[in-house]
This record gives C-alpha cells, structure tokens and sequence, in this order.
C-alpha cells in the first residue's frame, strides 16, 4: 500500500524504530523518520529529521512534509518527571496539535502497557479497563491516550494508541512470557492500524497470543490484528524450574513489573 505522502516515524533512532526503518519503508515505498539523535546513513527511499519533540516550530515542519504518522518517539522508560514531561506530554501534544493542523489524519500511537502497570497479574484486561499507570513514564502514556481521545472526538482524527508490552528480540525472563511482543508481529499491528478501512479512537494491547498474556483486544472497533508469535516457546528455557518467584514481590504482583517496585515506598 502507498500513501500520498510518505509515512513519518518519530523515534527513528531507538531500538524498534531501528528495526522498523528498513520495514516501513519496504511497505509503503517512502519513509520520513525523525529522531533527537542521530541516525547512522539514511537508506534509499528515506529522509531523515533531526527533531526535538518538545520544538512545537520544528514538529509542526516535520509533520507538514509527511502522510501517516508512526508515532514511536520520546522518552521510552521512567525517568524524572521534567524529562517525561518535555518528550512525552509536550512532545505528543506538538504532534498532534501538528497533524489536526496538517490535516495528517491517521496516527499510531507507542502507548505502553505501564498505563495500565499498576492492575495485578492475576487480572486481565481489556480496552476499557481503567488506567494504573505505575510511573510518570505510565502518566505520559496515559496523558498521549487522553489526548487521543480528545483530538479524535473533537477534531476527527484517526488514533490508535498501541499499549506496546515488551518488544524485544526474544524473551528474557518470567514477566516477558505474559508481555512479550514479537517484532513481526508488532509489524503487523502497525500495519493493521495504517490500512484499516476506518478508525476512530482505538487502544490495542501489543502483546504476541502469548499463552500467559493478561490483555484482551477482543473489544476493538476498527482494528483487526491476529497476533501469530508466542511467548512460551522460550518458557522452558527461561523458567526450566518453574515459575519461583515469590508472588507478593511488587515487581511480580503487578503488570507493570519493575516499574511498578521502582521508587515503591508504600507501607500499607
Ligand atoms: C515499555 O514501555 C518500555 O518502553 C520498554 O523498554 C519495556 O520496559 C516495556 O515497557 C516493558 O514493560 O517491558
């Protein structure tokens, strides 16, 4: 499929907006990626945009060049909240402050699911299920999905927000066999939300048909995606005893995992 104006990727230069480039770009035949870091060498087909997120002049002649926006950018783990709030709140109100302004209807968001870390694991979930974040990394996601919300209702955008679980090569310990998130098949959520007919608001869980997943995407309205990878071909080899964990361990009791028992003071 192709667009009349080349797919834009924010976060060019972090881990899966690196594996997604050369992807992206093989599907849709023209590719603007954009980054606060550099890249290596652009590939044929590919034109690159040093941008701060949190420049709304910068963000505004970015998103004017582009079609369809892959929205992968800002701050991807927890960090002190000033960070979080210049790449994560400001930098996503820029783009989609840009894109109602450009009239660039379609966007896919990089939620996560730390804005809904703080559900225990023993709960599963669905689009509706109320929001936990477990950090402000979670609050920023959580803030993207508001914002969402609100530009779709009130200016007709098209956003599905991607609560993305852990995608990474392969799995690397217990809480990944619930989360994980293959890159094929994170390839093809994207797609998914590029291609469907009609969108509105939509809230995707990303997590591979992982036999141990807590999300349930059953509830979507315009996106169909069927995840095909799953977690628990590396079970054995990540857990050859068993799950031991000790279940009342914040980072185990809860979705978010580590991010969860991160600066975790409370005593009741
Ligand atoms: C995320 O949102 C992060 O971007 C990623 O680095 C992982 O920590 C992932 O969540 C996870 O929960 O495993």
């Amino acid at each position: 499929m192709t667009f009349a104006k080349p797919v834009l990727l924010t976060g060019a230069a972090g881990a899966l907006g690196s594996w997604l480039r050369p992807q992206l770009l093989a599907r849709y035949g023209a590719l603007i990626s954009s980054d606060i870091a550099p890249i290596e060498a652009p590939l044929p087909g590919e034109t690159f945009v040093q941008c701060d997120l949190a420049d709304g002049v910068a963000v505004e002649r970015l998103v004017s060049q582009a079609g369809p926006i892959v929205h992968f950018g800002g701050q991807s783990v927890e960090a002190p909240f000033h960070r979080i709030m210049a790449s994560n709140i400001l930098g996503t109100y820029n783009m989609f402050e840009s894109a109602r302004r450009n009239s660039n209807k379609r966007i896919v968001f990089a939620s996560s699911n730390h804005v809904i870390g703080f559900h225990e694991t023993t709960t599963r979930l669905d689009a509706e299920s109320v929001m936990k974040p477990d950090g402000y990394y979670g609050v920023s996601k959580a803030f993207g999905e508001n914002l969402a919300s609100l530009y779709v209702d009130k200016h007709g955008l098209e956003i599905a927000c991607l609560r993305i679980g852990t995608s990474i090569p392969e799995p690397k310990d217990a809480r990944h066999l619930a989360t994980w998130l293959a890159y094929d098949d994170l390839l093809s959520l994207i797609d998914a939300c590029l291609t469907a007919p009609e969108l509105g608001f939509e809230v995707i869980y990303g997590a591979s048909a992982n036999d141990r997943g807590w999300w349930d995407n059953s509830k979507t309205r315009y996106v169909r995606w069927t995840p095909k990878d799953n977690a628990e071909r590396f079970a054995a080899k990540l857990l050859p005893n068993g799950d031991q964990r000790d279940q009342n361990d914040i980072a185990v009791r809860f979705q978010g995992g580590p991010f969860c028992s991160q600066n975790y003071d409370r005593q009741n």
